[in-house]
């Protein structure tokens, strides 16, 4: 109800990191927030359950997701694609909340993005052993928009490439309240999550959530 037994005292790490041309690391960025965002992150899935998707090569995908916003990432046997309807619900994909909204809106400008507004914000859930294979983000038409991503409860390790597949990757630990803006040159970038370690959050017990917020129409 109130948080974690922690909530009241400093946080120790709210470092700001460029690690490219384009993305920032605002580590704890989201801390304050946590017990909002996870309710939330309840509410949602109440409406629009978590589920495995398969891809287009006909793998389930180990990431269970959902989404919130006027457009949901949606993945199936015919390709990859935003739907403004939730084909599991048929019916609209819950609404993005103030609370996410905001989040996204200053994370986007402390990194210099003053005019972000997401109409998508796709939700990842990982348990111990998930993970998602090397990606680019490009079902987005305007690219000139960053997106956010939001880490709550255990930690992964999360590779970045450059803008080829073979690129070298670079490794960087992606905790809880950890939030990450990509835009510009990375936005592009490919990136991907090592299988979870197995470990436990007070709040989320075995679980990871992502969120990715993005403007997708
Ligand atoms: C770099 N999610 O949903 S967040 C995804 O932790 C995704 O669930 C991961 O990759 C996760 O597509 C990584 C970090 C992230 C998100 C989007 C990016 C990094 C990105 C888009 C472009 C470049
Ligand atoms: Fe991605």
């Amino acid at each position: 109800m109130n948080g974690n037994l922690f909530d009241d005292l400093p946080l120790s790490d709210t470092s700001e990191e460029i690690i490219a041309d384009g993305a920032m690391i605002l580590r704890n960025f989201a801390t304050a927030q946590q017990q909002v965002l996870l309710d939330a992150i309840r509410d949602i899935a109440d409406i629009s359950p978590f589920r495995h998707l398969v891809t287009p090569g006909g793998f389930t995908m180990s990431v269970a997701m959902t989404n919130c916003g006027s457009l949901g990432w949606a993945s199936d046997r015919r390709g990859y694609r935003y739907e403004a309807i939730d084909p599991l619900t048929n019916r609209p994909w819950p609404d993005m909340p103030a609370s996410f909204l905001q989040l996204a809106g200053a994370a986007a400008a402390r990194a210099g993005f003053l005019d972000f507004i997401p109409d998508a914000c796709l939700i990842n859930r990982y348990e111990i052993g998930a993970r998602l294979s090397l990606h680019q983000d490009r079902d987005e038409p305007d690219r000139t928009q960053p997106i956010v991503s939001v880490s709550l409860g255990i930690p992964a390790m999360f590779h970045f490439g450059g803008m080829q597949r073979s690129d070298a990757v670079k490794r960087f630990p992606l905790g809880h309240g950890d939030v990450v803006v990509w835009g510009g040159n990375a936005r592009l970038a490919y990136h991907a999550i090592a299988p979870l370690k197995s470990a436990h959050h007070p709040l989320t017990g075995s679980m990871r959530f992502n969120l990715t917020f993005r403007k997708a129409g």
